[in-house]
């Protein structure tokens, strides 16, 4: 079956030009087909067309300077016609922890009049149960000549398409994870499995759109209640003066014990948010995963209470705070418990001074930057200065740190990177 009746190089339209989307939009450039992305923010847009990228993710700038110069990727904030076209705008929650599905809304919407006929739409964000057909009602109701039914001149093919790929390595994951396909009508599925095999050398897992949907949110879910078990473990091991981190290692030489690794909370845009679309989907079945994102929640506001008892004791107390991104090696500060931590910081002590290092970035987000109590520092600097050193993120720089800067200092490692 081919993607499109006569087209070898398909045309394909990705909608959203962020940590998927522009990887997604490059990798299948690089493959073969011809790809327009669409956002719109013109500054991303201007950074794509010239061969660059907003953010870092390792080897995505090759990647999509090759693709540009080769004429097969440009970014616009027009939507254009394509055979296929990909979704992966946010799928934020409001704060009612309910979706909010208005940017898939928008991009059905402003699809919705260039379509002819034949055309494959393919939701790739994360989304509760139902989204896909909510995207197809979005497009048939602004369209009513348009189809479901398979096989007619007027039909539109429907699939979901979750992402699965782990921020630092989305390079690599997105050539060799398994996908999974689901399919909304006719030979969706087919369809945008022969265009993920431009690229993908993992295995296809076929299934209905709504089990896709659910299969996304169920992996991340899944994460979240398990590094629950490892933040609250790390607190009552606190209470009874254990070290955690010997206490999971120990643990986990049991054959079939694996217990992640606490941190100062859960971020990023997926794992803290995902579970709570189960919730909002079956809120009487779902009391595990909703206790799970509350325990990780409250992890933040526990390293905080027991950094405050100590700096408290000290007149004008200096903070060095190594990191603010959401995990290690990465700048992505989105839900970052990071960025938190050193906000509420600033905020409970006013005389102090917050020394913030984040290797990632070059200028303090705007919330940050506003406090006069936080400047960003550099790593070295930063702790020769400090009274307590709060290591937050394990990047690479802090692990491999030379232990003599921190032999005066009062340590608290909320990752367990020198503990
Ligand atoms: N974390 C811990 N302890 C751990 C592991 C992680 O505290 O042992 C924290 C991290 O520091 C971070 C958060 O959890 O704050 C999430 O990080 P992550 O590396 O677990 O996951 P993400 O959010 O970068 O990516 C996840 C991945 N999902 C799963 O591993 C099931 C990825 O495959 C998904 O594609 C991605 O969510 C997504 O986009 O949904």
């Amino acid at each position: 079956m081919n993607l499109h009746p006569g087209s070898l190089r398909p045309s394909v339209a990705v909608i959203g030009l962020g940590y998927i989307g522009l990887p997604t939009a490059a990798v299948l450039a690089s493959s073969g087909a011809n790809v327009v992305g669409v956002d719109i923010n013109q500054r991303n847009i201007d950074v794509i067309n010239a061969g660059e990228v907003p953010f870092v993710e390792p080897d995505l700038v090759t990647t999509v300077a090759g693709a540009v110069a080769q004429g097969r990727l440009r970014a616009t904030t027009e939507m254009p016609h394509a055979d296929i076209y990909i979704v992966a705008v946010p799928t934020p929650f409001s704060d009612g922890k309910k979706p909010d599905l208005s940017y898939i809304k928008t991009a059905g919407e402003q699809i919705a009049p260039l379509l002819a006929g034949d055309e494959l739409l393919i939701l790739e964000s994360t989304s509760p149960p139902g989204t896909t057909e909510f995207l197809a009602e979005t497009v048939l109701a602004a369209r009513p000549d348009l189809t479901l039914e398979p096989d007619t001149a007027k039909t539109i093919y429907f699939a979901h398409c979750p992402e699965r790929v782990l921020p630092g390595r989305i390079m690599i994951e997105l050539r060799t994870n398994d996908r999974v396909v689901g399919t909304l009508n006719g030979d969706a599925g087919e369809r945008a499995r022969e265009l993920y095999q431009l690229f993908c050398e993992g295995e296809f897992l076929m299934t209905d759109a709504r089990t896709a949907e659910m299969s996304k949110l169920t992996e991340n879910a899944f994460r979240d209640v398990n590094i629950a078990f490892a933040n609250e473990l790390s607190m009552i091991a606190d209470s009874l003066d254990i070290n955690v981190w010997e206490l999971i290692e120990l643990a986990n030489h049991h054959p079939r014990v694996n217990i992640l690794q606490p941190g100062p909370g859960v971020g990023g845009h997926c794992i803290a948010v995902d579970p709570w679309f189960i919730v909002a989907a079956s809120p009487e079945r779902s009391s595990l995963i909703r206790t799970a994102r509350k325990v990780n929640d409250s992890k933040p506001e526990f390293v905080l209470d027991k950094l405050l008892l100590q700096a408290r004791r000290i007149d004008h107390v200096k903070i060095a705070t190594l990191g603010l991104a959401f995990k290690p090696n990465v700048d992505d500060l989105r839900e970052s418990p990071a960025g938190h931590i050193v906000g509420r910081l600033a905020d409970e002590l006013p005389d102090a001074s917050i020394l913030a290092v984040e290797p990632n970035i070059e200028e303090l987000p705007a919330e940050l930057a506003a406090r006069d109590n936080v400047t960003l520092e550099e790593t070295v600097a930063a702790i020769g200065a400090a009274d307590i050193v709060l290591l937050l993120v394990d990047h690479n720089e802090f692990v491999h740190l030379d232990p003599a800067l921190l032999a005066q200092k009062i340590v608290h490692d909320t990752r367990g990177v020198w503990s």
